[in-house]
């Protein structure tokens, strides 16, 4: 079932906890998965997301600079971005499906619908995206 998910999948969350460094670690075994299974990885939509932002102040295990260096660095032609987030605070949770139509230019970086992308539509309402309908085509693994 992963396997397939792996080898079907139109774009990736991974997710790490910023309190966790083994999930990290997790985090750079899937991409492995990722770019073993998939030859068009450098083309795929990935966003690599920090949850529990929150926390980060007396939890925090794994630094931004060190995800950012292993994902910018190590794999520089990525189609790919890094966000820290909280479902607690509601930081950047918006932001982490928006930077998937970002990254499948469903949308422009200011937020706008990009016209030559008009048929992706049904995601996008007056450039904000539309999270539930996007949630209904996630597999969670
Ligand atoms: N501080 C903090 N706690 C969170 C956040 N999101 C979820 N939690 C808490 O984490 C616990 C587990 O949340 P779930 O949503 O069930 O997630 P889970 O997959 O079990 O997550 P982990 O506990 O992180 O492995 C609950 O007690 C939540 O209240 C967050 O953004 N910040
Ligand atoms: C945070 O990330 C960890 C590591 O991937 C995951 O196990 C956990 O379910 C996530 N928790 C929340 C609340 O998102």
């Amino acid at each position: 079932m992963r396997r397939l998910s792996i080898a079907t999948a139109h774009a990736f969350l991974l997710v790490y906890s910023t309190t966790c460094l083994e999930s990290f670690t997790s985090v750079k075994c899937y991409f492995e998965e990722i770019r073993e299974q998939r030859q068009d990885f450098q083309e795929i939509p990935i966003v690599v997301a920090g949850n529990k932002s929150d926390m980060t102040s007396h939890h925090r295990a794994v630094h931004l600079e060190d995800v950012s260096e292993w994902l910018y660095c190590e794999l520089p032609k990525l189609r790919t971005k890094l966000l820290e987030c909280s479902a607690k605070d509601n930081y950047n949770i918006r932001e982490v499906f928006r930077t998937f139509l970002t990254l499948s230019k469903i949308l422009t970086t200011n937020g706008e619908e990009n016209s030559l992308k008009r048929r992706s539509s049904a995601y996008v309402n007056k450039g904000k995206c539309d999270v539930s309908q996007i949630r209904k085509k996630c597999l969670f693994l």
